[in-house]
């Protein structure tokens, strides 16, 4: 009789606990799942911030590299215009946007002289050929604004054949031409096409043919 009384008068004891160890692993695999989730939040948000961060700190690189090419590119130029004056180089932009300089040389010597030390001075140098009347004028104004002697300076033009005329340095012919009317040029005097500079005469600062053997002053056309 004693064991079924105690049976009955703990039986609600025993239906507490039961209920409480049959709730025990549900709440313990709820609780596991709300870390899991908040970490995996945590995760997401940290990644987003660190994109985030590698998209401004590249923006910042790419802004910063752009201010290096822009500096270096502005030192370069001055640098090559502080060279230029040093070496009695002067320059004008063409058309299109290009920068074009020139020497003139003030030493009389024959053409193929001049020619090799127009290569020799800077790469890419030659004597000038002159392809246009903007760039008919500044030579007229370098060789007007320079102090010196020289009546004929030599270009890069020769005639190839009788009356074909073209740029040794480019390989083109003459499209643009500024021969002397006054006394008329080319007269068949010589093969190779000189700016004639010489006030007493009326095709001043226009063009004249004549020899390659000839000593005398010119300019080079330089990149
Ligand atoms: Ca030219
Ligand atoms: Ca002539």
């Amino acid at each position: 009789m004693s064991v079924p009384r105690l049976v009955v008068w703990t039986c609600p004891v025993w239906i507490v606990l039961l209920g409480r160890l049959a709730a025990q692993p549900t709440t313990t695999m709820c609780s596991a799942s709300d870390n899991n989730d908040r970490q995996v939040s945590l995760l997401e948000e940290t990644h987003s911030t660190l994109q985030s961060i590698d998209r401004r700190l590249q923006e910042q690189i790419e802004r910063q590299t752009s201010l290096i090419k822009e500096t270096n590119s502005m030192l370069m130029s001055i640098g090559k215009t502080l060279q230029d004056q040093n070496e009695g180089v002067k320059c004008r932009q063409t058309n299109d946007e290009n920068r074009t300089c020139y020497k003139f040389v003030l030493s009389k010597v024959i053409r193929s002289k001049a020619r090799a030390y127009c290569q020799g001075f800077r790469n890419g140098g030659d004597l000038v050929s002159i392809e246009s009347e903007n760039e008919q004028i500044f030579l007229a104004e370098l060789i007007l604004e320079t102090k010196h002697d020289c009546p004929m300076v030599y270009t890069s033009g020769r005639e190839v054949k009788r009356g074909a005329w073209v740029w040794e340095a480019t390989g083109r012919p003459f499209n643009y031409t500024a021969w002397s009317v006054d006394p008329p040029e080319p007269d068949n005097s010589g093969g190779i096409c000189y700016i004639w500079n010489h006030i007493r005469v009326k095709g001043w600062m226009t063009w004249d043919d004549w020899n390659d053997y000839e000593k005398a002053c010119f300019i080079c056309e330089l990149p």
